[in-house]
């Protein structure tokens, strides 16, 4: 018997069995025995979630994809690539780059998260200003579907628009079926990618950024990142990594790519003069080649590791109206400011997708318990939602009353009940039943 514990710094829990399988048919013979004996299942991917959707709550067995990481094809004239659920996304953005093409999502965890986690939470990422939703580029999974360990293929040589259920199991969390396989239709690589960094006085600053990126890049932006100077000063005095700009209360990242370095720096040049104009002079940074392109990057993709090191961290991945993006940040320094080390804001700007972040010596059952209702309240009399792209997991199927209709939570819990009428796969996350 193994113990193996679960390193996800922030849920840390035991299992007595976890299991590698290589393949689909090993699956399906785990899911077999697992409906018959009824026994607890957590599929879990990369384990870079935020909401402990792949961690057990008690003594689940663990079903880990990672040696299910098979390139099983790869079509240049498609773009379509097929995998197993396991592969970690750098390796599929290397092994698609060979190629000339691109996978249509990124994010700072590209080094452990796999596509099967990447589609069960249908995650976000920082290009998502460029793609939408990593759905939209699925043309096919392949699933293992709870009762009696029936494999559903929904992987078809030549996709048709839409003519099946699939997308069901995108987002789910694992809670519908276990992720085996999946085929992505990648996107041609652009040439050249340049970036700005902005140092803003003010929330509107910030906001017009936002405007002024959007109308000059059109569809050549590819994304719009902000982050606060709490979240720069943490990624300093944690990690030694210093910003390129000097102190300001907020900086957007906006980057854009074409084939062309010349015409996107010309394009970061024209939004810079754009809001000079509006705002007087701006401290900015443009980078002017690839290295430049990862120093300006370096900051923003280091917050979440120097976060860990102040202590413990109570992190929310939340949907707030563009025009208000900061605010909640402020609210939370009224209110708790005393209890607590560090409170920052980052995220995806274009999305309305903010990362708060709040540290404290160590966990504070009552603090969290004062963050929450401080949130909720805020999310519903601003609009925003509790889960943006990192889904509900465990963290927040408690709060979900608070943001969908009795009549939707009913609807998703009938649904639950026809693939795991058990209520064994990957139970007490996304709706409690
Ligand atoms: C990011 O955008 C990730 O960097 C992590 O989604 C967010 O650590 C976080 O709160
Ligand atoms: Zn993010």
């Amino acid at each position: 018997m193994i113990y193996l514990p679960f390193l996800n710094y922030l849920y840390r829990n035991f299992t007595h069995i976890a299991l590698r399988p290589t393949t689909t048919q090993m699956v399906a013979a785990i899911m077999k025995h697992c409906y018959k004996r009824n026994l607890a299942v957590v599929p879990q991917g990369g384990n870079t979630g935020l909401v402990g959707g792949g961690t057990p709550v008690f003594d689940e067995i663990v079903l880990s994809t990672s040696l299910m990481d098979d390139i099983i094809n790869f079509d240049p004239q498609s773009g379509i690539l097929i995998c197993q659920a396991g592969c970690i996304l750098k390796n599929l953005q290397d092994y698609v780059g060979n190629y000339g093409f691109t996978m249509p999502i990124d994010l700072g965890a590209r080094g452990s998260c796999q596509i099967g986690g990447n589609l069960s939470t249908n995650a976000g990422g920082i290009h998502f200003v460029r793609y939408g939703p990593l759905r939209r580029y699925v043309t096919g999974v392949e699933v293992v579907v709870l009762s009696n360990g029936v494999v559903l293929d929904m992987i078809t040589p030549q996709p048709m628009q839409d003519s099946d259920f699939k997308q069901l199991f995108i987002g789910a969390e694992g809670t519908l079926a276990i992720l085996t396989k999946v085929a992505i239709k990648c996107v041609e690589t652009a040439k050249c990618y340049s970036a700005i960094m902005l140092g803003c006085k003010t929330h509107h600053q910030v906001t017009s950024v936002l405007m002024d990126a959007r109308n000059v890049l059109g569809h050549t932006v590819s994304a719009i990142e902000v982050m606060d100077s709490a979240a720069v000063s943490v990624v300093d005095s944690k990690l030694g990594l210093k910003c390129p700009l000097s102190p300001h209360p907020f900086y957007a990242l906006i980057e854009t790519f074409s084939n062309d370095e010349d015409q996107n720096i010309d394009k970061l040049s024209h939004i810079l003069s754009l809001l000079e104009n509006k705002f007087g002079s701006m401290e900015s940074a443009v980078s002017l080649n690839q290295t430049q392109l990862s120093q300006l990057w370096s900051v923003r993709e280091h917050i979440t590791e120097a976060l860990k090191r102040d202590g413990h961290v109570y992190k929310f991945d939340i949907s707030v109206p563009i025009a208000k993006y900061f605010d909640l940040v402020d609210v939370m320094r009224h209110e708790i400011g005393s209890y607590s080390s560090t409170i920052c804001g980052f995220g995806h700007l274009a999305d309305g997708n903010l990362h708060l972040n709040i540290t404290s010596k160590q966990y504070d059952k009552l603090l969290l318990n004062r963050i929450e209702t401080i949130l909720c309240d805020w999310l519903v009399q601003n609009g925003g939602s509790i889960s943006a792209e990192h889904g509900i997991g465990f963290h927040k199927a408690h709060l979900m009353h608070g943001s969908k209709s009795s009549n939707s939570l009913a609807m998703m819990r009938s649904i639950k009940a026809h693939f795991d009428p058990k209520n064994i796969l990957n139970p007490y996350k996304v709706v409690q039943v």
